[in-house]
């Protein structure tokens, strides 16, 4: 008899989870040995035991997969030490930083990427456009609305339904604002369900008619290799002329040596007594991973289409030694169900749990991609982490890069090996297998070794992050989703220079005006690099 997922049984195996407010403490070190430290995580965690005893009960508003909000969970953050004396002295570096502001306060992405002077050459301020907020909430909106650090005509399309959320809505709205203060601004919840988060997608553009859509969350049941509802939405509403604009998420890089995710194509490793008619994957010279640091959740895809899966893996967590069984999730897959598995404990897996695929009986060999959901290290590693809807041509994807790595104050970035992007920022390329309709892009070829699918360049750009915003607990405010409100910031002033401009002409300008930074050229990491607003809207103006 297979082992029974430990915590997901109730639903076949799809966690019935959903994580709402990850209020990061960014600048607390969480210890390799010491994983419920006073962080996020340990807050996280509170979070999804509570929410998985009310699933357990049988509250049918929890039947949900996991969100996760773009935050940089587990900090390790280099500039920690130095916040504190930057942020005492931000009025003395920028003593004319009132007259800018929209607000009370003013993100220092805004000199960082030359916004302010984009807007006061160009005569723009975004007037006319309307921009669209996706993530999980806006507790804030009062006071910001007070403090005029939004728009008084800010709209709430839906917000959060199973609050409190971390009113992360806010502070990417505050940073659209500071940027681009005449744009209209709306927020719909991306964490009520991935369905729903689809649906908001749909109903920015088609409702409420947004120039420029932008979000900073993922869904567990997300696949890399294949389009979900969420990556389908995203693609339907830049077809119909709307920036869609991603954050690439927090979840470490090969470059930095912090990856959570290992992909590749399976290979057999042989057979283990304790896995009985199973055939192990070999990761290459071990039939294991190793979780480095404790976590959550951990989910396998294999690259078979997107609800048809055939070849039956399943996904196992094993003590430190190898001689029991921790987790497992073994969905059957005989046709009709998705290829994926994800195993969930809310107190954490253990460190050096390890981690095993395992291939049932006449599973063909397909592409693999393992992660820790909510990006936490991997022994064995590669690049490749951006997935989900981040990582589909269509969207605009977005690597954090802090506002003062140059060490410089508040100026504009420089680029090169002065800005590189924040320690903790995903990796690609992203590999897709399929099409957004489920059809095979390379039908047959469908692994890695023989160049299947179809190899997506991702990130496509760097922007800041680490700024300071008035919403509680985003002060500082680290991680790709505050980069990916400068980047909607900056399409909603090109687009305010100049209406007609259609997606593809405004990624078009914005790669002209990016600023090299980390590996020569387009790179995993940092993609094309740090967008400038007045080149890119001289571009987009020629
Ligand atoms: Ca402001
Ligand atoms: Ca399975
Ligand atoms: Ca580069």
């Amino acid at each position: 008899m297979r082992p029974r997922p430990v915590l997901c049984a109730a639903t076949g195996g799809v966690c019935l989870l959903l994580l709402i407010a990850i209020g990061a403490d960014i600048s607390s070190r969480r210890h390799l040995d010491d994983p419920i430290a006073p962080s996020a995580f340990a807050q996280m965690r509170a979070i999804l035991a509570a929410k998985h005893a009310r699933a357990v009960a049988g509250l049918p508003e929890e039947a949900r997969p996991i969100a996760r909000v773009n935050r940089p969970a587990s900090s390790n953050h280099p500039h920690s030490a130095v916040i504190g004396s930057l942020l005492a002295a931000l009025a003395t570096l920028n003593p004319d930083r009132a007259l800018m502001a929209a607000g009370a306060l003013t993100s220092q992405g805004d000199i960082s990427h030359s916004t302010n002077i984009a807007r006061s050459t160009y005569g723009v301020d975004g007037t006319g456009v309307r921009v669209g907020v996706l993530s999980d909430s806006v507790e804030s909106l009062a006071s910001l609305l007070a403090s005029g650090d939004l728009p008084a005509d800010t709209t709430i399309v839906e917000d959060i339904i199973d609050g409190p959320g971390s009113s992360e809505g806010t502070a990417m709205m505050e940073i659209i604002h500071d940027l681009a203060p005449g744009a209209q601004l709306f927020f719909a919840s991306s964490v009520n369900s991935p369905e729903s988060f689809a649906a908001n997608i749909r109903t920015l553009r088609n409702v409420y008619h947004c120039d420029v859509i932008v979000d900073g969350t993922s869904w567990s049941t997300e696949s890399p290799f294949s389009y979900g509802v969420i990556a389908q939405a995203v693609d339907a509403v830049v077809a119909d002329g709307a920036v869609y604009v991603s954050a690439a998420g927090n979840s470490g890089s090969l470059t930095r040596n912090n990856a959570s995710t290992w992909q590749g194509d399976f290979a057999a490793a042989g057979t283990d007594p304790l896995l009985p008619g199973y055939t192990l994957h070999s990761f290459g010279g071990q039939s294991f991973n190793r979780l480095l640091v404790s976590t959550a959740a951990i989910e396998l895809f294999w690259s078979d289409p997107p609800e048809a899966s055939t070849n039956d893996y399943d996904l196992f967590v094993l003590n430190s030694a190898g001689t029991s069984v921790v987790s497992a999730s073994t969905n059957i897959q005989n046709g009709t169900q998705r290829p994926f598995e994800e195993v969930f404990r809310a107190s954490g897996f253990p460190v050096n749990s390890r981690v095993v695929i395992a291939a049932t009986a006449g599973a063909a060999p397909r592409a693999l991609a393992l992660q820790a959901f909510f990006g936490e290290a991997l022994q064995l590693k590669t690049a490749g982490r951006i997935g989900a809807h981040a990582g589909i041509p269509a969207a605009v994807t977005v690597a954090p890069v802090f506002w003062n790595s140059a060490r410089k104050g508040t100026k504009p970035f420089v680029g090169g090996a002065f800005n590189p992007t924040e320690v903790f920022s995903s990796d690609g390329p992203r590999r897709l297998f399929y099409a957004p309709d489920g059809s095979p892009l390379t039908p047959g070829n469908l692994l890695f070794a023989t160049n299947g699918g179809q190899v997506v360049q991702k990130p496509d750009f760097a922007a800041a992050d680490g700024i300071t915003a008035r919403t509680t607990g985003y002060s500082p405010y680290y991680g790709a989703n505050a980069g990916a409100a400068h980047i909607a910031g900056i399409a909603a002033l090109m687009k305010a220079a100049k209406p007609s401009l259609t997606p593809a002409e405004i990624r078009a300008a914005m790669a002209s005006a990016a600023l090299d930074i980390m590996a020569p050229g387009n790179d995993r990491d940092g993609g094309i690099g740090i967008v400038m607003a007045p080149a890119a809207i001289a571009k987009a103006l020629q």
